[in-house]
This record gives structure tokens, C-alpha cells and sequence, in this order.
């Protein structure tokens, strides 16, 4: 056995540093300093914009919310693996380490042994933090691959469960549309006219998985500005777009773009304004999505009086904005959120055959930028070098689900479903394992999750904070921060490769979840495999040789390990911004086709068409919404991403608490809705409809479209009486409202973003946020145990 490997990294982290030391995060590089049990942090000096998100580690790293030592539910420990609706509801009892990790170990191997690896659900969705090594995700893939021989994995992500199925039948390679295509640069200096359905906002492109050394979307919009481009901007939120972009603001009713961006087509076609020769050349199904546009198919021509009347946005807007695209070098973005919705595929088709019809597809600065400013990785250049990176083994389980299909496989084993053109079976899971990700604040109608949480034999999970999944678990091991652990983080599309220095000791016996899985591969027999008998500091200089030979292979400066280890971070070399695969294509149709059936941009889909999902037509298609304001829910709740933490993630952290109410996070609604329900800003108010209910202080304010109520992600979900069956939450998680259901059946996506509500003021005593106090633990348990 080799002791070393098992040892948490951590352990040569000094009590206390008198140096800032590099660090990074999903959020941005910059460095720390613990003193005196006081964190201090600070941005890169070359960020011309860093994210104030780093703001959150000072108050968490040592803050309550911390799990402290390995726990087992309790109703687990008395009776054992099954189905328990007491899961989220039960006390915990603390175990040592090595009786915790017994304990799990014997389950697992009866798990594998009895109904095999195609029992356990592995997916693990989730951000996890940066660091290439210690990325939790890749660890539990690679623990389950070795130690257990597979899993049931999850693909697509709730990021673009729509775009990333569709994208490939229409335009060609995901990765390259949103990763190798228009750059902030090409926007600076080319582009003419930018219209930004669902906005470009600065709070999401600020973040990026795995490292951001420097933030330029702001600069970059702001030259483009200076130097006369014109921004439009979509949304029903005004700060979706910032200031410096100088936009005109249509503010439309949400879920509707579809049907706008049709009649901005619908202009251009009868006032002979689209390019038929860029059509003719690059597209197919033109002709058949024409005579849809004109209403020749279905009697309805989709014009801008038809558009007016579903989007909110006046008939000349629209007209005014189809003269305006026309012969300027045009760039059409769709944010990811127009995707996260009931339909969500129509919108990013719909992008497409607009920036088509104008025929702007491949010019610098012009064309489709699908999600461009959602994340700090879209328009920007790529790495020249391999990143670091984990291998997680090979996994001989063929089982997949859509990844936002969990609660529906959880509760239908054996049920079907459609995806993407076949008809699939769900596989009967037993054990739920989680490490680095958040289900009960990523997914959709909780209520409905903790009753599909309650069917399995047994949940794992490892966190380093008491979230509301970890209150579900059986198992719940504490996993340490990255500031407590060593790392090499970065980003394959930004330049600076960084040095992770462990900056504080781990919190309580929280340990690397590398640490954690190779003692429980040693209990399955596979410590060796897993381990491959390195430690930490082995693995990472590993992971490092692979950059470091395709440096010294170029010719380039490749320093060693330790010189890599000693420094502030390598700048490394990047690829030119030669616009990708959609460039290629419209330099050399023939020479480099696309990636698709045709060859070409795919306006109509004979694949698609094939399938004969009522949900998703063979074109871009206005598909009547399935959730839409009525009398009981009159108001359209916006979902979105939160601006003061990633997701969930800190969500205990300064930054956040500090920008919430009386302890509540902040909705955003109209002055006119607000004044119909005797709503006052700073009041707190409920928001329900027949899926459950929570409260959120609320800010009145005119930068919102009236009948549109916007309450981001990520507060803990908090239940008031969490014996019931669908608890109020105090707290604010807008994931109690939110609809289960997919996208289409084609792609079977996560519809978070959008839903229905109706909305009170709360007079009722307010009840205390307690989703950051540690569970009930019970005292009773701990001696009879961790003496095992
Ligand atoms: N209603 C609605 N819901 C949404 C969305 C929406 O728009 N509307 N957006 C969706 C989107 S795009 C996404 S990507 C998802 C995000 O969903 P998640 O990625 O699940 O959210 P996070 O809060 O980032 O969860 C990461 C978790 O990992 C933990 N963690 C961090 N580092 C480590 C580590 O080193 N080890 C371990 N073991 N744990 C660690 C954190 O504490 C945190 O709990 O949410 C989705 N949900
Ligand atoms: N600060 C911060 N940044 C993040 C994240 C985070 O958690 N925090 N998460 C990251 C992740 S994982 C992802 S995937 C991206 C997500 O990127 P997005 O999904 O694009 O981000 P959202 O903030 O959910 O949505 C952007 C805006 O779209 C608008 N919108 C919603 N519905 C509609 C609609 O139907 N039509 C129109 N025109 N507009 C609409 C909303 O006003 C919303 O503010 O963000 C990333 N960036
Ligand atoms: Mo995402």
C-alpha cells in the first residue's frame, strides 16, 4: 500500500503565509494570503476587469456551511441501503474516517456484485472548481471506470442541452461553433451591427471553467462601440447587455424570439433584402422554409404584424430592424438561456437561418456567434498546447441519459423516451454518486427530485459545504477547497497557465477527493490502478510534461516542473483567430464542407424531418408555448444565472450574502406588476404555482418587462417544514417553480430558465434561513461507530 498517495496534498500547506500566493478559479487567476486565520485575496494585476465573484472565499473558507468530518445518515446506518423518503429529512452521525470508508466500500462492492455496474449513476454533473488534477469530476468518473467497471454516465449539458444535439444535424461541430468562430477581437474591429438575443451579459461572461486570466468583454464591446458599431439588444432584462455596448434595448416577451427573428426574415424576404446567393450556395431547404415564412404552408405569412402580437415588440421595430441588418457586416447572437426552454432548439436554428438570410455566415465580425458572452471561453482564441489533463479511463457501460432526464430515470426504471431520433430505455439505478456538482440546485422542480432521490438503495456524495444535495445523501465525505490543496489550473482557451498553491490547512478532516477515492479503491482491490502510485505533487507534474512537450516540441520556452511551480504562471502560445470551421466553409464550400448530411448549413433537416417529432419540425418552426401566463400564473419567471457566485457555488461566501435581503435572495419586478399586488420594493414576497413555492426580497425597477419576474439561481434550497411534501423554501431557490420536462424530443434538454408564476407579499412571520447551519447530527451514533 503506498501510504503517500492517500495523504491529502494539503498537508504541506503552512499554517499561515506571509506571501500571496497564485491561485485561480472559474471565476478568475489572482492570489491569497492566509494570516492569522484571515484570508485575504487578491485579483491578477493585468485583469482589466476582475471578477468581484473572488470575493466570496475570504468568509468561506472557515464559514459553518463547511463539512467538518465524514457523516452517515441515520435511518441509512440503522437499516441499511433502500429506498427512504427520509432521505433529506434525517439526522446525520459523524464516523471516522476509516469506518465511513468500510462502511462505503462493503456497499459498493454489493452494489457491484449483485446488480453491477450498470446500477449506479455516475454522471455527476456538475461545475466542481478549477484544477486540472483534482477537478472532482473527472476524479469520480475515473474512480467509477477502475474501482467499480463503469457507470450510467450523463451527456449534454444544462448548459446547452438543446444547441449541442441540434447543432450538429444543421451547422456542423458544437465545439467549433461556440469555441473557434467570432472573437471579441473580430467584434472590435469588424463587425457593424450586433444583435444579441438574450444579451451579452458581463455577469456570465465573467466566468469560465477551469481559469480567466484577464476579462475583456466589457473593453471589447466598448471599442467596438467607440468605433460606430450599433448593439441591439433582446431581452426582457436591461442588464443583460452593459452599458458600455451603447445598445437599443427591445425588450420582448420572453420564450419568443423564434418568432421575432421569423419576421425580421420575413421582411427581408419581401423587400428582396436576403443574399440568394449565399442561400443558394451554402444552404439547403431554403425554398421549403421560405414558403413556410410566407405562409404558403400553414396560411399564416410570419410577418411583423403576426411577430407584434406574440412578441411584445411593435411591427415597425422589427421591419426597422430588418432594414438595418441588411448590408452591414451583421453578427446574430442566441444566448444560451434562449435554448434552456420548452422548444429551445427552434431559437438557435432560427440564429442561424437570420445570419444565413443576410448572408453573413463566415465574415470576420459577422454571422451566427451562438452563446458568444455566456462564458469567458466563447470568443476568444485557443491554446496552440494540450492542456494537463486526467485520464478517466475507459467506461465499458453503453447507458446514457440526457443529463436533465435524471429525475425521470430515477423514477421510471425501465420507462421510454425519445432522443434524438430513437427510442430509449431508462436502466434501473440503485446508487446515486456525486462528487462536485449540485442537483438540488441545477435541476428542476426539487420537489419532484427528492422523491426521485428517495427511490434509490443508497446516495454518495462528496462536498465541501452542507448543500441541500449533501442533506440528501447516505454518505456525505467533506472534500477540501482548492485553497487547501495544490493544483495546476487554466483554461484551453486562455493563454496563462497557472500554479495553484495550497494557501490554507484543510477544514476540519476534509480531505482531496482524490484522497478519499484512492482509499476506497484500495477497499475495492484497485488502489494501485487508480493511484498508478503517485502522489499529488507526482500527478501533477505528470499532467504537466504533456504542455510542457508540446512547448519544447514547437521550439518554445518549456520550463521544467519545479521552474513551472516556482513562477506566477506560463503564458502560453495560442492559435490564430482564423474563424473556424464556418470561415473554412465559406471560403472553400466544396474543399471544406460542413460537417453535416448536406455538407452545407442545414435550414431544413431531411434528419430531422425524419424523426417526426411533433416537438421539433424538420425547419425552424413558431411552435405554440406549452407554458404560458394564464389567470392562476399571469407572470413569466426568468431563471438566470446569478451575478455575485457561480450557481450554488459559495453561495455562503460575502459576495452573495451580501447582495441579498433580510437573507433572501432578490427578485427583479415591474413598477406596474408590483403596484397591482400592493408590492413594495424591499418587501418580501412569495412566489408560487403548482409546483411549489418560495420567498425572495424584492427590488422594483423599470429595467424589466412588465409581466416579467426574474429571480436567479443558486440560494440554497432551504424547505421550512421539510416534512412536507412540497415545503415552502425561505430562502429563494427558484428550482421549486421551475418545470420538469425536456426540451423537444429531439435533444431532451434542461428547460430551467423559464416558467410561470404568480407572486404575493409574505406578512407572515419570517421564518430564519437556516440552509447554511449543518444538519441535526445525532451525538448517540458517534460512539457506537467511529469505535468500528
Ligand atoms: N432554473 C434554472 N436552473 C439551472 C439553470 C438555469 O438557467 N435555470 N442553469 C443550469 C446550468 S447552465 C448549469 S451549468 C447548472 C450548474 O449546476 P452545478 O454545476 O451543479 O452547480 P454548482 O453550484 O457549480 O455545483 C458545484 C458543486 O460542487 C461543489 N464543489 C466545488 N469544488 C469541489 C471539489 O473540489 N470537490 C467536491 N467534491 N465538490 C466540489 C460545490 O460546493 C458545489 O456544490 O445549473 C443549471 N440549473
Ligand atoms: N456570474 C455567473 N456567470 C455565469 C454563471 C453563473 O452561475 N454565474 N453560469 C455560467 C454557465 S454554466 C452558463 S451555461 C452561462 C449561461 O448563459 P445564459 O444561459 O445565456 O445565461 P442566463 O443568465 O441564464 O441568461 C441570460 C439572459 O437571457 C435572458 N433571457 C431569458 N429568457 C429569454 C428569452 O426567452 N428571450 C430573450 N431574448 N432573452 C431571454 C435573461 O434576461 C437572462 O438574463 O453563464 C455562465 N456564467
Ligand atoms: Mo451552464
Amino acid at each position: 500500500m503506498t501510504e503517500v498517495a492517500a495523504k491529502p496534498a494539503s498537508d504541506s500547506a503552512p499554517a499561515t503565509n506571509t506571501r500571496f500566493l497564485p491561485h485561480t478559479s472559474h471565476w478568475g487567476f489572482f492570489s491569497a494570503r492566509w494570516q492569522d486565520g484571515e484570508l485575504e485575496v487578491r485579483p491578477h494585476s493585468d485583469d482589466p476587469d476582475p471578477n468581484r465573484i473572488i470575493e466570496n472565499f475570504p468568509g468561506a473558507l472557515r464559514h459553518r456551511a463547511r463539512i467538518a468530518q465524514p457523516m452517515v445518515r441515520r435511518g441509512w446506518l440503522e437499516r441499511g441501503p433502500g429506498p427512504d423518503v427520509r432521505r433529506g429529512r434525517d439526522e446525520f452521525v459523524p464516523l471516522s474516517w476509516n469506518a465511513a470508508l468500510d462502511l462505503l466500500g462493503a456497499e459498493l462492492t454489493r452494489v457491484r456484485d449483485r446488480h453491477g455496474a450498470g446500477s449506479v449513476f455516475g454522471g455527476s454533473y456538475g461545475w466542481s472548481s478549477a484544477g486540472r488534477f483534482h477537478h472532482a469530476q473527472s476524479q469520480v468518473h475515473r474512480f467509477l471506470n477502475i474501482a467499480m467497471g463503469g457507470y450510467v454516465r450523463s451527456v449534454n449539458t444544462y448548459s446547452s442541452g438543446a444547441s449541442s444535439v441540434l447543432v450538429p444535424h444543421i451547422l456542423g461541430d458544437y465545439e467549433e461553433l461556440v469555441k473557434r468562430n467570432v472573437t471579441w477581437e473580430q467584434i472590435a474591429e469588424h463587425s457593424e451591427i450586433v444583435v444579441a438575443f438574450g444579451g451579452m451579459a458581463l455577469k456570465n461572461s465573467m466566468v469560465a471553467g477551469g481559469s480567466i486570466s484577464k476579462h475583456i468583454e466589457r473593453g471589447a464591446m466598448a471599442r467596438a462601440h467607440a468605433r460606430g458599431c450599433q448593439f441591439v439588444h433582446v431581452s426582457p432584462l436591461r442588464a443583460d447587455l452593459p452599458e458600455e455596448a451603447g445598445a437599443q434595448w427591445i425588450s420582448s416577451i420572453p420564450g419568443t424570439d423564434t418568432a421575432l427573428m421569423l419576421a425580421l426574415v420575413h421582411t427581408l424576404v419581401s423587400e428582396g433584402l436576403h443574399d440568394r446567393n449565399f442561400l443558394d450556395r451554402y444552404t439547403v431547404g431554403w425554398s421549403i422554409f421560405e414558403r413556410y415564412v410566407l405562409g404558403e404552408t400553414d396560411g399564416q405569412p410570419k410577418n411583423a404584424a403576426w411577430a407584434a402580437a406574440i412578441t411584445g415588440v411593435t411591427a415597425d421595430t422589427i421591419t426597422a430592424l430588418a432594414r438595418r441588418l441588411h448590408g452591414r457586416r451583421a453578427l446574430i447572437v442566441v444566448s444560451h438561456s434562449l435554448q434552456r426552454a420548452e422548444h429551445g432548439e427552434q431559437p438557435v436554428w432560427m440564429g442561424a437561418v437570420l445570419a444565413a438570410a443576410l448572408g453573413q455566415i463566415g465574415l470576420p465580425g459577422g454571422g451566427y456567434g451562438y452563446a458568444l458572452g455566456a462564458i469567458a471561453y466563447y470568443g476568444r482564441r485557443n491554446n496552440a498546447v494540450p492542456m494537463p489533463t486526467l485520464s478517466q479511463g475507459r467506461n465499458p457501460i453503453p447507458e446514457f441519459i440526457p443529463v436533465a432526464r435524471i429525475a425521470d430515470m430515477l423514477l421510471n426504471p425501465g420507462g421510454s423516451y425519445r432522443y434524438n431520433g430513437k427510442t430509449k430505455t431508462y436502466p434501473d439505478i440503485r446508487m446515486v454518486y456525486w462528487a462536485g456538482g449540485n442537483p438540488f440546485h441545477h435541476h428542476q422542480d426539487i420537489n419532484r427530485l427528492r422523491r426521485a432521490f428517495a427511490q434509490v438503495d443508497t446516495v454518495v456524495v462528496h462536498e465541501l459545504g452542507w448543500t441541500a444535495t449533501a442533506r440528501h445523501a447516505d454518505f456525505v465525505l467533506p472534500a477540501t477547497m482548492t485553497l487547501e490543496r495544490e493544483d495546476i489550473g487554466g483554461s484551453s482557451n486562455d493563454p496563462l497557465l497557472v500554479p495553484m498553491h495550497p494557501v490554507a490547512t484543510p477544514y476540519g478532516e476534509a480531505r482531496d477527493d482524490y484522497a478519499i477515492f484512492a482509499d476506497l479503491a484500495e477497499r475495492l482491490g484497485a488502489r494501485e490502478a487508480f493511484t498508478e502510485g503517485r502522489t499529488v505533487r507526482q500527478w501533477l507534474e505528470h499532467l504537466y510534461e504533456r504542455t510542457r512537450k508540446a512547448l519544447a516540441e514547437m521550439d518554445l520556452p518549456a520550463p521544467s516542473f519545479d521552474a513551472f511551480w516556482a513562477g506566477d504562471g506560463l503564458i502560453l502560445p495560442q492559435q490564430p483567430d482564423d474563424g473556424g470551421q464556418l470561415r473554412h466553409f465559406r471560403d472553400n464550400p466544396e474543399g471544406q464542407p460542413l460537417p453535416t448530411p448536406s455538407g452545407k448549413i442545414e435550414i431544413f433537416s431531411e434528419t430531422i424531418a425524419s424523426f417526426q417529432e411533433p416537438d421539433c419540425p424538420g425547419h425552424p418552426t413558431w411552435l405554440t408555448p406549452v407554458t404560458a401566463p394564464g389567470p392562476s400564473t399571469p407572470l413569466i419567471l426568468v431563471a438566470n444565472q446569478p451575478t455575485t457566485r457561480l450557481h450554488s457555488q459559495l453561495d455562503f461566501g460575502g459576495h452573495s450574502t451580501g447582495a441579498k435581503h433580510r437573507g433572501r435572495e432578490v427578485a427583479r419586478m415591474h413598477p406596474d406588476d408590483a403596484v397591482a399586488r400592493g408590492i413594495a420594493d424591499g418587501d418580501i414576497i412569495r412566489l408560487f404555482n403548482a409546483r411549489g413555492a418560495c420567498l425572495a426580497g424584492v427590488r422594483i425597477t423599470d429595467n424589466i418587462r412588465r409581466g416579467v419576474i426574474q429571480l436567479p439561481t443558486g440560494a440554497w434550497y432551504d424547505p421550512v417544514d421539510p416534512e412536507e411534501e412540497a415545503p415552502l423554501c425561505v430562502h429563494g431557490n427558484p428550482n421549486v417553480l421551475t418545470r420538469d420536462v425536456g426540451t423537444s424530443a429531439l435533444a431532451q434538454g434542461c428547460t430551467g430558465q423559464l416558467t410561470t408564476v404568480e407572486v404575493e407579499r409574505f406578512d407572515g412571520n419570517l421564518p430564519p434561513i437556516q440552509a447554511y447551519d449543518p444538519p441535526v447530527v445525532s451525538k448517540a451514533g458517534e460512539s457506537e461507530h467511529s469505535a468500528k
